[in-house]
């Protein structure tokens, strides 16, 4: 079965852009029934089954409740990665995207919180990059993710629906997002994913399955 991962940070690590009450329900509520839904759906699995083929089936077979808790799955143990406590700016080859890009980091935030206020009901808002590099903001709705179009490597997310916010800031979404890209991006881990959508890297795979054990009969 695939397992919640666990945060790598304490979950008041991020206040005050996103409240310890918002991300316990978010982690130990939300994601955890995406993850039970799947299993749910899947048993038993086999340990080598990756998540990623598990969604691009889906996706492919139209099987959409399947598809909507595998990426459902992926998508938020994607987005606690690509969030950081400690706030960063972008460094190195990916900083020069974005200046070649949007004309420099100012630029890129606002089509990210324009593209995310813009974006009607639930979704996903991604920063991603080609294989030559070139980066984009695209938003996905509800459970939709970048893996199922091709060429695409998501370097963030930020989660739109309405329990990643409404707690903290209630109606004010474009306050949720301004907030959370001033201080919320893991752009170290960006930079990977970037490096790794041009061949430089492998980028992030969601952690396999674990396979029960069988009961022993030894002895
Ligand atoms: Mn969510």
């Amino acid at each position: 079965m695939f397992i919640l991962p666990n945060l790598n940070y304490a979950f008041d690590a991020l206040e005050p852009v996103i409240s310890s009450r918002t991300l316990h329900l978010h982690h130990d509520k939300h994601h955890a029934a995406y993850v039970k839904a799947l299993n749910e759906q899947l048993e038993p699995v086999k340990s080598d089954w990756t998540l990623e083929a598990v969604i691009r089936d889906a996706a492919k077979a139209e099987n959409h409740k399947l598809f909507n808790s595998a990426a459902q799955t992926w998508n938020h143990s994607f987005c606690w990665l690509a969030m950081s406590p400690i706030r960063e700016q972008p460094a190195g080859a990916l900083a020069m995207a974005i200046d070649n890009t949007f004309g420099g980091l100012a630029y890129l935030k606002k089509v990210f919180v324009d593209n995310g206020t813009g974006h009607f009901g639930s979704g996903w808002l991604w920063l991603v990059a080609d294989r030559a590099g070139k980066l984009a903001v695209r938003s996905t709705h509800d459970a939709d993710d970048t893996l199922t179009q091709t060429d695409l490597t998501p370097l963030l997310v930020c989660d739109l629906w309405e329990h990643a916010y409404y707690l903290d800031y209630q109606n004010d979404r474009k306050g949720f997002l301004e907030a959370w890209f001033d201080a919320m991006p893991d752009w170290q881990f960006a930079a990977q994913q970037f490096a790794a959508a041009q061949k430089r890297g492998v980028p992030w795979h969601h952690p396999l399955p674990e396979v029960e054990m069988k009961k022993s009969r030894a002895g």
